[in-house]
């Protein structure tokens, strides 16, 4: 059976965590936090989470191992039929984290974890979220979801790393750059918690919270 290796708090994990319920993969959790450690680094080259665990081998980095469960699981629509929609869902994906996500990571420290961020990277995060904001928009049609009136992958996608960039904004430059950008993704993230496996998501993510937080 598939392992999936991380802890519930990582946005990534929780979307490989998200496509393995919603197609009913059989897995197993098992808690690993990121890190230098050598052993971690054989399983995760870089140290980071997730990464799955199969008869055959580690595999690290969240949207590698959509593939990989697209194309082992070739029964379970992970991604359209339709070429040109499963292309389509890869761009939102892609605009997500490489646009947006990625690059208000580099506020979590200050925002999430206690440390600072310097001015230069307040200034370079703004300048380019706000440059990658209209590309995404043009994109994403939010009717209600990213395609459309349509469920996918990529909402999975939306749905684990939108809030980040909401919240992480607010706390670090006063303004929610999403919904200043009219981005409601509080309304967007209530329409995908309509589904069962994003629910055990967030349930699973909001009971590791407080157990953190009672040790
Ligand atoms: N591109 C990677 C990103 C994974 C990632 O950044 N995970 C975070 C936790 S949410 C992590 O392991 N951070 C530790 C680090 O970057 O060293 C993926 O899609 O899996």
């Amino acid at each position: 059976m598939i392992k999936l290796c991380g802890f519930p708090l990582s946005n990534y994990y929780n979307k490989v965590k998200f496509v393995l319920l919603e197609h009913q993969i059989a897995f197993e959790e098992v808690l690993v936090m990121p890190g230098q450690d050598a052993l971690l680094l054989k399983h995760s080259p870089l140290g980071k989470v997730p990464y799955i665990q199969t008869e055959e081998g580690d595999l690290s980095e969240s949207e590698v191992i959509l593939e990989y469960l697209a194309a082992r699981f070739p029964d379970k629509p992970i991604f359209a039929r339709d070429p040109w929609e499963a292309a389509k869902e890869r761009e939102l994906i892609t605009y997500v984290e490489l646009y947006l996500e990625l690059i208000a990571r580099e506020l979590y420290k200050e925002a999430f974890f206690g440390g600072t961020v310097t001015d230069d990277t307040r200034t370079r995060v703004e300048k380019l979220l706000l440059h990658h904001l209209p590309g995404f928009q043009r994109l994403a049609k939010f009717g209600p979801y990213l395609r459309g009136a349509h469920f996918s992958v990529a909402d999975i996608a939306g749905y684990v790393s939108l809030p980040l960039v909401g919240i992480a904004t607010q706390k670090i430059y006063g303004r929610d750059f999403l919904l200043e950008a009219g981005i409601d993704w509080k309304a967007y993230v209530g329409q995908i918690e309509t589904r069962p496996a994003a629910r055990r998501v967030s349930d699973d993510r909001k009971n590791y919270v407080e157990s953190v937080r009672s040790q």
